[in-house]
């Protein structure tokens, strides 16, 4: 392939897509591609700055909606179009659809707002960014959070309630439902093997794995 790829993870905190991220970047090495492991909010010093206000501190949802879009700004400019002009693959830990599932359904924000801000923020050289491939991990929020709670000590986001995460996970179907040619389903509710075999085939299908 001669030009680079821009693949994006999604789903509710503790859908597991960490996990599988870091695989396919193991396995697409193997094969030879150059590949950028990256996430949102974050990427660049001054992302993962913003990253850390985000994840820690209160504000208000409009201020929340900026700084996902600043850090963002920032990280298109300095990290995903520079990877991708040089041919590499782009795996990135969540995307806008995060902001339209998080802060426009879990928070109640405008959507068109953010469908503004998307285009502003997103409009390169070569038109409005988006990813080549969005794998979208589905799991109950139950199940996320009884996952979550044997990991880690919960940040902002993952401290909010069930209802919170089922709105969340409304907003990754609708965002689904609207742009089917880019979104793959990953059932994510099953043995973290069978999670792999669906990541594995949506990728061979495309012919980026052998
Ligand atoms: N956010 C936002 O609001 N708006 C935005 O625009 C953007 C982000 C871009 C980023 O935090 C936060 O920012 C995020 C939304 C918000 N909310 N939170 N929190 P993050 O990057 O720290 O969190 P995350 O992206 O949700 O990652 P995560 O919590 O690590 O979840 P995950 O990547 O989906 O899961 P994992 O780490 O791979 O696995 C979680 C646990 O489940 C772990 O113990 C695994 O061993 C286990 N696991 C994984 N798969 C399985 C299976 N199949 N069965 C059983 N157990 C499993």
């Amino acid at each position: 392939m001669s030009h680079g790829l821009f693949i994006t993870f999604e789903g509710i905190d503790g859908a597991g897509k960490t996990t599988h991220l870091a695989t396919l970047a193991e396995r697409l090495r193997h094969q030879g591609r150059e590949v950028t492991v990256t996430r949102e909010p974050g990427g660049t010093p001054l992302a993962e700055t913003l990253r850390e206000c985000l994840l820690h501190t209160p504000m208000d949802t409009l201020t929340e909606a900026l700084l996902m879009f600043a850090a963002r700004r920032d990280h298109l400019r300095l990290v995903i179009e520079p990877a991708l002009a040089a041919g590499q693959v782009v795996l990135c830990d969540r995307f806008t659809d995060a902001t339209f599932a998080y802060q426009g359904h879990g928070r109640g924000f405008d959507l068109g707002v953010l469908q503004t801000l998307e285009g502003w923020v997103q409009t390169m050289d070569g038109g409005l960014r988006q990813p080549d491939l969005t794998l979208w991990f589905d799991v109950p929020p139950d199940i996320a959070a009884s996952r979550l709670s044997r990991a880690r000590a919960p940040d902002k986001f993952e401290s909010e309630s069930c209802a919170f995460f089922e709105r969340v996970a409304a907003g990754y179907a609708q965002r689904a439902a609207q742009a089917p040619e880019r979104f793959v389903r990953i059932d994510a509710h099953v043995p973290r093997d069978q999670v792999w075999h669906q990541v594995e085939a949506a990728c061979r299908q495309r012919g980026w794995l052998s």
